[in-house]
Order: C-alpha cells, then sequence, then structure tokens
C-alpha cells in the first residue's frame, strides 16, 4: 500500500489508491474506474471516476522522459510550472481554462477538472467541425493571459518574481531545439521529411540563408524577451472545445516569453486545420478557418487596446505612440512566430495529426508544402502580417504557388 510521499511513475491502480487518499469525495467510493487517457507527448493522463455517483477528476503526471522519446530526460518538476501556470490563468481568464483541485509535488502530479464532456480542438477539426465562439474565447484568453502578466500592467518587483517561479529551462530548451533550431539545420538528425518533398525542404529550410537569419533573430527574442507568462504551447491540442465553451490546458512549457509565441502558435495551428481542409477540399470548413484567422487577428488588436486602457499601469505606457509601437511589434513575433510552428511540425520531430493524416499522399505533399510556404513568408516578412486578412492573401498565394 502507497503512502504516495516519495514519487513514483503511477499506473492505474495506484491512481484509484491515490484518488481515495487525496480526494475527500474518492474516500470511501467503493466502485472507481481509471483509464489512462493521455495523447500528448510528454506525460501521463488519467481519467478516474467514481462509477457510483458518476463525479469524475482527471489525474496528470509527469514521468523523468518525455512520453515521445526516452532522449528527453526531464525534471518531474515541470508539473508544478503546469498547475501554478493553470492557476494563474484560471484567475486571469475565468471560465477559459481547465481548474485545479490539487497540486502534489512530491507526487509530480496534479488533480483537475474532467473535461471529457468536450473534444481536443484537434481531433474535432480533424473531422472538419467548427466552433463559432473559438475566436472570441481565444482572444480574451490571449488578451488576459498575456497583457496582465506583462510590465505593462504588473508591480514591475512582481513581475520579476514571477519571471523567477516560471523559469523553465528544460522545456525552453525542448522548444529552442524543435522549434527554433532543428527544422532549419537537422542538427539532431530528428527531423522526418515525407518522401517527395526533400528538395523542397533542402531548397526552402535547410539551404536558405535568409531565411536562416530572421529564425536566428526569432530565437533571441524567444530566448531574451521576458515579456509575459506565455503558455508556451498553445496548439489545438492544448484546447477542450465544443460549440458553447473553450477550455485551455497544458501550460507546462509556460515561462516569460513573446507574446507573439502563443499568438502565432493558434495561427499556424488553424492554418494546419485550413490545409487540412483544402486536401479534403472541404470549402465549407475551410471558409469558417479563414473567417477565424481573420477575426483572431482583429479581435486580439481590438481587444488588446480596450485592456491596455483599462488596465495599464506603467506610466510611460500611457503614451499612444508607445501603445501602437508595442502592439506592431507582438503582432510582427506573431507572424515569425507562427512561421517556425508551421515549419517545425512539418519536417521536426513533433508533428501535427491534421497533416499525417491526410490519406492521399499527394494531397499530403501538397498540404504540407502549402504550410512551409506560407511559414517561409511570415518568417522573411513579418512585419508585413498585422492584421488576419494579411495572413489569407499570403495563404491564397502559397495556394496558387502549389496549383500553378
Ligand atoms: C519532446 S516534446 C515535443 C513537443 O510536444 C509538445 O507538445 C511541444 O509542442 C513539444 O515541442
Ligand atoms: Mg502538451
Amino acid at each position: 500500500m502507497h503512502t504516495f510521499e516519495q514519487y513514483f511513475l503511477m499506473n492505474t491502480d495506484d491512481v484509484i489508491q491515490y484518488v481515495k487518499a487525496k480526494i475527500e469525495s474518492f474516500q470511501n467510493a467503493q466502485q472507481i474506474t481509471c483509464k489512462e487517457i493521455g495523447d500528448g507527448n510528454l506525460n501521463y493522463v488519467y481519467r478516474v471516476v467514481n462509477e457510483e455517483t458518476k463525479e469524475s477528476v482527471i489525474v496528470k503526471q509527469a514521468g523523468t522522459t518525455a512520453r515521445i522519446s526516452d532522449e528527453f530526460v526531464l525534471s518531474t518538476s515541470r508539473n508544478k510550472i503546469e498547475t501554478e501556470a493553470l492557476q494563474l490563468q484560471h484567475t486571469l481568464a475565468p471560465g477559459l481554462v481547465t481548474e485545479i483541485y490539487l497540486l502534489d509535488e512530491t507526487m509530480s502530479c496534479c488533480v483537475m477538472e474532467d473535461l471529457s464532456h468536450l473534444t481536443i480542438m484537434r481531433t474535432a477539426l480533424a473531422n472538419f467541425e467548427t466552433f463559432p465562439h473559438f475566436a472570441e474565447h481565444i482572444t480574451d484568453f490571449l488578451v488576459n493571459t498575456l497583457l496582465r502578466t506583462s510590465d505593462v500592467v504588473l508591480n514591475h518587483k512582481d513581475k520579476k518574481e514571477l519571471v523567477a517561479k516560471f523559469t523553465n529551462p528544460e522545456l525552453c530548451e525542448i522548444s529552442e531545439d524543435l522549434v527554433f533550431t532543428e527544422p532549419f539545420h537537422n542538427n539532431f538528425n530528428r527531423n522526418e521529411v515525407t518522401p517527395g518533398n526533400e528538395q523542397f525542404v533542402q531548397t526552402h529550410l535547410y539551404e536558405n540563408e535568409a531565411l536562416h537569419l530572421e529564425v536566428a533573430k526569432l530565437k533571441f527574442q524567444f530566448m531574451n524577451n521576458s515579456q509575459s507568462l506565455i503558455h508556451g504551447d498553445l496548439h489545438t491540442g492544448s484546447i477542450f472545445i465544443d460549440q458553447n465553451d473553450t477550455k485551455v490546458i497544458d501550460p507546462e512549457f509556460a515561462f516569460f516569453g513573446p507574446m507573439g509565441y502563443d499568438i502565432g502558435n493558434v495561427m499556424a495551428n488553424l492554418i494546419f486545420a485550413f490545409a487540412r481542409g483544402d486536401a479534403y477540399q472541404n470549402k465549407e470548413f475551410t471558409e469558417w478557418v479563414e473567417n477565424t484567422l481573420f477575426d483572431v487577428m482583429d479581435l486580439f488588436d481590438t481587444k488588446f487596446r480596450i485592456a491596455w486602457d483599462d488596465h495599464a499601469t506603467e506610466l510611460v505606457a500611457k503614451n499612444v505612440d508607445f501603445k501602437e509601437h508595442y502592439l506592431q511589434n507582438i503582432l510582427k513575433d506573431t507572424a515569425g512566430m507562427a512561421g517556425l510552428e508551421l515549419a517545425r511540425r512539418i519536417v521536426g520531430l513533433a508533428k501535427v495529426k491534421d497533416i499525417t493524416t491526410i490519406e492521399s499522399i499527394e494531397n499530403r505533399l501538397k498540404a504540407e508544402r502549402l504550410c512551409l510556404r506560407v511559414a517561409v513568408e511570415l518568417i522573411l516578412n513579418p512585419s508585413e502580417f498585422q492584421t488576419g486578412g494579411q495572413y489569407l492573401t499570403a495563404l491564397q498565394n502559397a495556394l496558387q504557388e502549389e496549383n500553378k
């Protein structure tokens, strides 16, 4: 019988005992079921149900290596960063973030709200489902969690304490390698290029010196601009959704970095959904994605300005031209970071199902090139992407190139 006073990696039986020991309402439950449901690259996720009352919770535990590969040896303390980020984001963006019931630093796990009534957004998008409130919800999340953890709003000493608390070197290193370096240099030989696109990748990514310069700038921006508490991995696999609700999960990559990293991830992952929709010629779906790409940029811009006026405490930030300058830089970062996410998910180690599950090889190759063409454009010319309409033009131009 475990007492859970020392870390070990739990199995489903252990998790049942754990929940009985730690969660009061499960203490006397006679019939508990537990299933491992994680499909992420790093951790173990269990759904635990009291079959009598139907109450359910999620237990998420960090192992000592990443699920995707033992090459990534990681401190299990990442679970604390993830849980504390969720707790802070929950207060900043109520209703849009999963709720935490318990953080257990010894077992490197947390117990949280079960969101199984919702669907992981990537899965839903792969089935061409559309979500009318997504753009509204995700821009509320972005503006509130990003602007309100920046020096524009926070007391600067409090912010520096948070920067220290959320220093996350191991998971940042994963992103520095997988997002900012390997897709362009294949320096660890971990890239996997789909046969048929090797020459395209060689020319557009590996041998593109102008691109390498812009990627280097973005990497140093990621490593050195402690702008806000960013989620750090805000792709559509980190979002639960249905027709009414949107809930963000999984901020284990959280740290103080550039706001554009999160916004760019949202934009890039919508573009993956677009590329899949285009591969299956689903016009209704691609139109919804286009509208959503447009709305995310438009709503972010509008809400950011309002939130700035409502919440800025820093005296020099009251200068209207500074607000413009600050926002323009965020939007510039957004474009570059979106380009990086697009490139790394096509050629790098961690791919996305939107593209890998396209059955026709011809269509998959085309979808990949579409994403890479947009990626290169975004990285090379980030200042030209200040509005959603400019992203749509880049998508249409890339489609035209492909259809030539
Ligand atoms: C080793 S982890 C690979 C990827 O999975 C996570 O979700 C992050 O996106 C990371 O880059
Ligand atoms: Mg994750």
